[in-house]
């Protein structure tokens, strides 16, 4: 057994404080940006993303399910599951609505800044050695990933009774050994509002694959049509040059501005201290370019973070601070080891009010030192 001692239901109830409240119900939680200079984000700071109200499962009944497309049909109790081999390993994930407040039209949708986002250390089972013990077919295709959580949906067309929040993997990343179902983050029991018992992780893809709450792992044979990857969380792609809707997966690349803050004013004629964060999906971000004039041109920044799997780095860039006051346009560009870049443009008709990751112009003021408002 990986350790006895059980955290109790009240510990593991999240507060508020310290995160910006962005719905009360169901609660959605963003981090201040100030807290993202942190490599790893605390469970206390981390955002929520709560579809429905979180389930308190008693942990004593607890069952995970494994069955579908498998020769030796599962049904796991959490102590089961804690006593398999486990490994840890940091993974980024960043809400698919991340940053949608600063789109030119409002979107509907939790107005998210640009802290949906964290890094954590995630310990858990991978999905691979699940998949293996339950006898995975080789004519599964998708794997859907089921949390206890449910409700109705707004919007429509949309299904008329509650249903669980449920997405699948493709076959293939569901068996990568990055895939956990872990029960751990940042060496603590999940905390409730992050998925307590057991939770998805899965590096690489947006959060909304990281399934919380899962109770159920189904193997099926035919692509996996579900809501939450069709109507919701999903994209139009092209086939042929025919438009087709795809599920939403792999993060972009994307980065951030910490400091200075949007709007702070910063001294005419020292230097300050840029410094961000910037992320991708399957692959590692090699190269972050600043831009201190709007975006006509562009320094390299140098990584303060080694280039990790999965996995942000933060970065700087010394600024010398023009002598004349008023405002300065700063800007941040990412771009992977595959080349591929932020754009200048959300991709709207594409992405619709997801995938947020388009270069963004953050403004500063150039302050002078004796300009402290008296005339
Ligand atoms: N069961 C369940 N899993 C879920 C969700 C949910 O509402 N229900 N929200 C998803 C979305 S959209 C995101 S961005 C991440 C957020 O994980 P976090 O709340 O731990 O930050 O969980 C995902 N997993
Ligand atoms: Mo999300």
């Amino acid at each position: 057994m990986a350790d006895t001692e059980r955290t109790s239901p009240e510990a593991l109830l999240s507060s508020s404080a310290g995160l910006i409240l962005r719905q009360e119900v169901p609660c959605n939680l963003e981090t201040p940006v100030a807290e993202l200079r942190s490599f790893v984000t605390p469970n206390d700071r981390f955002y929520v993303r709560n579809h429905f109200a979180a389930p308190r499962l008693d942990i004593g009944g607890f069952r995970l399910t494994i069955d579908g497309a498998v020769r030796n049909p599962l049904a796991l109790g959490y102590d089961a599951v804690r006593a398999m081999p486990c490994t840890t390993r940091l993974a980024t994930i960043e809400c698919a609505g991340n940053s949608r407040s600063f789109l030119d039209r409002r979107a509907a949708g939790v107005q998210w800044s640009l802290g949906a986002v964290g890094t954590a250390e995630w310990t858990g089972v991978s999905l691979a050695h699940l998949l293996a013990e339950a006898g995975l077919m080789d004519e599964a295709c998708d794997i859907v990933v089921e949390g206890a959580d449910r409700g109705l949906v707004g919007g429509e067309p949309a299904p008329r009774q509650p249903i669980a929040y449920a997405r699948s993997l493709p076959r293939g990343k569901a068996l990568a050994p990055e895939v956990l179902v872990a029960y751990q983050m940042n060496g603590r029991d999940l905390p409730l509002d992050h998925g307590y018992p057991l939770r998805l992780v899965v590096p690489g893809h947006y959060g909304m694959a990281s399934v919380k709450w899962l109770t159920r792992i189904h193997a099926v044979n035919q692509p996996f049509q579900g809501y939450w990857q069709t109507t919701d969380y999903a994209y139009w792609d092209l086939q042929a040059g025919h438009p087709v809707r795809r599920p939403l997966g792999t993060m972009k690349p994307k980065s951030i501005i910490i400091e200075p803050a949007l709007h702070e004013a910063v001294v005419a004629g020292r230097i300050c201290r840029i410094t961000g964060s910037a992320w991708t999906g399957e692959s590692s971000v090699v190269q972050v370019l600043v831009s201190t004039d709007g975006g006509r041109t562009w320094r390299e920044a140098s990584f303060i973070d080694p280039a990790q799997p999965y996995v942000w780095r933060r970065w700087a860039l010394d600024w010398q601070v023009p002598e004349a006051p008023g405002p300065a346009i700063l800007m941040s560009r990412a771009v992977d080891d595959r080349g591929e870049t932020q754009p200048d443009e959300h991709d709207g008709a594409r992405f619709g009010s997801y995938v947020i990751n388009h270069c963004l112009k953050h403004e500063v003021v150039i302050a002078t030192p004796q300009n402290s408002g008296d005339q």
